[in-house]
């Protein structure tokens, strides 16, 4: 490999293979939240840096409650769609994880858990702008009211 003698390109791939500036990194792409029996969510505001191509988000249910009783996702919207998203998504059904199929608004959406289950999503911040501000909400029917929060790419 004689490239390697080369003390910077070395230096180069050295500095890939640890994760250094060479490398495209994924810092603050992967987001945490839970859920718990008491319908509420633990954080009213997640942010992502718009640097992120993808971002996966988690969702941790704390609570003991069957998917049936007290189930929560993590639907992503334009803000001005959250109560046409959960209107929809309550019709849909819990089969369909309270979000209707094709829903061009749900912008990102895991599926329902109930409790001491986890789940998550990764999506394209394609259709995301830098800067910009969205919300998310439980699409349980009846849980938006309380579960939901500010989504910030910046
Ligand atoms: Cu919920």
């Amino acid at each position: 490999m004689t490239f390697l003698r080369n003390p910077l390109t070395a230096a180069a791939v050295l500095a890939c293979a640890l994760g250094l500036p060479f490398a495209v990194h994924a810092e603050g792409c992967k987001l945490e939240i839970s859920g718990n029996d008491q319908m509420q969510y633990d954080k009213k505001e997640l942010a992502a840096p718009a640097t992120c191509k993808e971002i996966t988000v988690t969702l941790h249910h704390t609570g003991k409650l069957a998917k049936e009783a007290m189930g929560h996702n993590w639907v992503l919207v334009n803000t001005p769609d959250l109560a046409a998203v959960a209107n929809a998504g309550m019709a849909a059904g819990l089969a369909s994880n309270y979000v209707a199929a094709g829903d061009k608004r749900v912008l990102a959406a895991t599926k329902v858990v109930g409790g001491g289950e986890s789940t998550s999503v990764t999506f394209s911040t394609a259709a995301l702008k830098k800067g910009g501000s969205y919300s998310y909400l439980c699409t349980f029917p009846g849980h938006n009211a309380l579960m939901h929060g500010t989504f910030k790419f910046e």
